[in-house]
């Protein structure tokens, strides 16, 4: 067995959560208050009928990104980013499909603004194609390719919805790949060139950006297990990417401070909340899950610095984080930001011996549904990480297994008890913000092609049209009552 295979046994990446089958009777998360689950933010649950309001202003969103969503891969000078070549070989997407069409939303997307107008959402998470904005190892910025987020954000604006835009997610601009991608330092320069030239153009409008979509799948999946794009297994330089990842996100938010845009700028955690399965794991088990599930993310950039104690990490991982850190750079990781993002969908339970299913599992085969974890890692950032603003960046499950495919009620119920979460959370003093519900449409789920519907609004990917399902009409409800009903 490798290294890297090695680390990603001992790992619970986001695809491995199922392992066991263990019933426990309490437990508690890492980080959060000893607790039997359900005792706290369940019992308020139950108690009553009441719709739950949230705080005035509260910016109810939904969130996309562009490879999932955009297709016109060749149109106005975008060239491939690594997902083109991951999905050009076949044997790399569960339906052997790729998103060169995708939700076509490249050429429909006032279409798309208006439905959004239409289910009263405030707020619009979507991310920009680096390969669009710097197509070429020249460097040279695609006027172009700038025009089209120049039009949707005046489009956004023009519909009182906020645009939120996503620096990256994922789809690294191949070229940049062949100079070594985010195992080269050079990449976090890159990075910081490439968002002053986006910040030079939209910093006037965007009201918040996220500089980097969840680092840690980009690192476990990525470069760890192999199952995402660029599809590697190397413990060592997944070490040196988390790294060169969280340098980039620091030198962007030097470069958003120094452009004068107006706005506010954050990271994009992927939280999982950690508990142990029953009251045999050793606690220094669920703590070194936490490690790798949260704080190894975290630490650097809200709190100065990585978590010191690495020693239940894989030691080539750790190797490679060593080769790439230098004493200057934890200040530049560590600038302020103005908010934290997070998304979440699933917490770790930690067995003995592995990752443990413990909550239903939603047809993704990697999420567990357990509410209770989003207000856990809320009311967690609040309590040990100096109380942030804190936004949710995506939530979501895919539903696609009922007879009527617009008719998601399990996606209306997993959307309500989260929300009740959240409402929780802030009623118990976390500086939540937003929510924005992954996704605005069903679109390429990357390596599962398009086999997982996680939209509130139904693409037929024959014909592309759009048919709004029970949960979009749900959620606007709740927009517009901005409060939750349980
Ligand atoms: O579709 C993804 C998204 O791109 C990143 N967060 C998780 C979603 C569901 O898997």
């Amino acid at each position: 067995m490798t290294r890297s295979s090695e680390l990603a046994q001992r790992g619970i990446g986001r695809r491995q959560l199922l392992g066991g089958c263990l019933a426990a009777s309490s437990m508690a998360a890492v980080g959060c208050t000893a607790r039997a689950p359900g005792t706290s933010m369940h019992s308020a649950e139950a108690s009553t009928t009441m719709p739950r309001p949230f705080p005035s202003g509260f910016a109810w969103g939904v969130a996309t990104s562009a490879f999932q969503i955009e297709g016109s891969l060749t149109s106005d000078g975008r060239t491939a980013s690594i997902w083109d070549t991951y999905t050009a070989d076949k044997a790399h997407v569960a339906d052997r499909s790729n998103a060169t069409v995708a939700c076509d939303h490249y050429r429909r997307w006032e279409a798309d603004l208006d439905l959004m107008k239409q289910l009263g959402l405030g707020s619009y998470r979507f991310s920009i194609a680096w390969p669009r904005i710097v197509p070429a190892n020249d460097r040279r910025i695609n006027s172009a390719g700038l025009a089209f987020y120049d039009r949707l954000v005046d489009g956004l604006v023009a519909r009182g919805i906020t645009p939120v835009a996503t620096l990256f997610h994922w789809d690294l601009p191949q070229y940049l790949q062949d100079a070594g991608g985010w195992e080269n330092r050079d990449s976090a320069g890159w990075f910081a060139d490439y968002a002053q030239a986006v910040f030079a153009k939209l910093g006037d409008r965007v009201g918040s950006w996220a500089t980097i979509n969840e680092t840690k799948i980009i690192v476990q999946m990525g470069y760890q297990q192999g199952t995402m794009a660029p599809g590697q297994r190397d413990a060592r330089v997944s070490g040196r990417v988390m790294h060169h990842l969280n340098l980039a996100h620091g030198r962007a938010v030097q470069a958003f401070r120094a452009s004068g845009a107006v706005g506010r700028i954050g990271p994009c955690f992927a939280v999982a909340p950690c508990y142990p399965a029953d009251a045999s794991v050793p606690p220094e088990v669920v703590d070194g899950i936490d490690l790798q599930e949260n704080r190894l993310y975290l630490d650097p950039l809200l709190r100065g610095g990585y978590p010191t104690k690495l020693d239940r990490l894989d030691p080539g991982f750790v190797a490679g984080l060593n080769s790439a850190v230098r004493p200057e750079d934890a200040a530049v990781i560590a600038g302020k930001v103005d908010f934290v993002g997070l998304t979440y969908y699933s917490p770790a339970i930690v067995g003995s011996t592995g990752p443990v299913q413990r909550y239903p599992v939603a047809s993704n085969h990697w999420q567990q549904i357990f509410p209770q974890g989003l207000y856990d890692v809320l009311t967690r950032l609040h309590r040990e990480y100096d109380d942030p603003s804190i936004v949710v960046l995506e939530n979501g499950v895919p539903d696609d297994s009922g007879e009527d495919p617009v008719n998601d009620q399990r996606r209306i119920e997993f959307l309500r008890s989260h929300l009740v979460a959240a409402q929780q959370a802030v009623a118990d003093g976390a500086r939540l913000t937003g929510y924005h519900a992954w996704s605005l449409l069903d679109n390429f789920e990357w390596a599962q092609g398009y086999t997982q519907r996680y939209g509130l609004v139904r693409v037929d990917f024959d014909t592309q049209s759009r048919t709004r399902k029970a949960s979009a009409a749900w959620y606007a409800k709740v927009i517009a009552a901005n409060a939750v009903t349980v």
